[in-house]
């Protein structure tokens, strides 16, 4: 190594950082705020992140490589494992770690923090900020100051800080607290690049974040997306198609509603999102498969990229 790379490697600070927390705390919208840019979905429904989502931060001489984890449940399917599997595992590869609290559900520390979260805190010495997220719905900051002072006093974490993930309050300041636990390090990935997940995971989780915003009840629990082909044609229009995956045949009907107009909405406002994410014109098709019981099937999930 010569001089000049010498004095490059002192001078930038990179690292991983996982984003954990009880499902519906704003990891996801957490994330997406600090890249700028919408990568993990985000939806009003628990346990919409399934899968581990990567957002790549590059500032000045700072690469943060945050994690976007699946919210910590006791896990029921096989499906549930593997999801808290990669919450432990990003957990394992960071440098620090971001626990998000939401304000909007917490009365107190002992029925906040669940058997399940607790354990992950307490296997990892890694640094831990906690984040008391959704303070716009308080009116004033002096109200959350009391639950500060209380969670402070356990001395489980090394930093407290009240945001809104949704608003962006307090949002800019969280990275110098991160930048505290970085080490020196050149960066992991090229400035210019957001996340290193396909865009076929991308165009899935446009399409899932629909059927779990469109479908009520255990719908969009029981459903999985797979794009099957995504190529371009010659006249520069995208072609994708993609299965929804249901665990039932009687679930079939309500996917397609009525006259199948509630499958060809899906599609539109799935086509509309993915033609935005991709920047391309797009047709897009889908098609209903029954996979029985999918979230207990270890083959089918590893076909799901789980
Ligand atoms: N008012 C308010 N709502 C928020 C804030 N952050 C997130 N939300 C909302 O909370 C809901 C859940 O947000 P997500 O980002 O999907 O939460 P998550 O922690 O990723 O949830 P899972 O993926 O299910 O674990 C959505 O309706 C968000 O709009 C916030 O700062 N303030
Ligand atoms: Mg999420």
């Amino acid at each position: 190594m010569n001089k000049t790379n010498e004095v490059a490697l002192a001078k930038t600070k990179a690292g991983y950082v996982a984003i954990i927390g009880k499902p519906n705390a704003g990891k996801s919208t957490l994330m997406n705020k600090i890249i700028g840019t919408k990568l993990s979905i985000v939806t009003p429904k628990p346990q919409t992140t399934r899968k581990r989502v990567l957002g790549i931060y590059s500032e000045n001489n700072t690469q943060i490589v945050f994690l976007d984890t699946p919210g910590i449940i006791n896990p029921r399917y096989e499906m549930q494992k593997t999801m808290m599997g990669y919450v432990v595992k990003s957990v394992e590869e960071s440098d620090a770690v971001l626990v998000l609290i939401d304000l909007t559900k917490f009365e107190d520390f002992e029925s906040y923090f669940s058997l399940e979260l607790t354990d992950v805190l307490k296997k990892t010495k890694k640094p831990k900020i906690l984040l008391i997220n959704k303070i716009d719905t308080f009116k004033e900051i002096k109200e959350v100051l009391p639950l500060i002072k209380s969670i402070s006093d356990l001395n489980l974490f090394d930093d407290i800080i009240p945001i809104s993930a949704l608003k962006g309050e307090n949002v800019k300041s969280l990275i110098p607290t991160i930048e505290k636990y970085l080490p020196n390090s050149e960066f992991y990935y090229d400035p210019e690049l957001l996340s290193t997940q396909p865009e076929r995971f991308f165009v899935s989780e446009i399409i899932r974040e629909q059927v779990f915003i469109s479908y009520a009840k255990e719908i969009p629990y029981s459903t999985e997306i797979a794009v099957v082909e995504f190529k371009e044609r010659e006249n520069g229009k995208w072609y994708i198609s993609a299965e929804i995956i249901i665990e039932r045949g009687t679930q079939k009907r309500i996917i397609i509603g009525e006259k199948g107009a509630k499958l060809k909405e899906i599609g539109e406002k799935s086509r509309k999102a993915i033609e935005e994410h991709l920047d391309t014109p797009v047709y897009l098709e889908l098609f209903v498969k029954v996979r029985e019981k999918w979230r207990d099937n270890t083959g089918m999930l590893k076909s799901f990229g789980y």
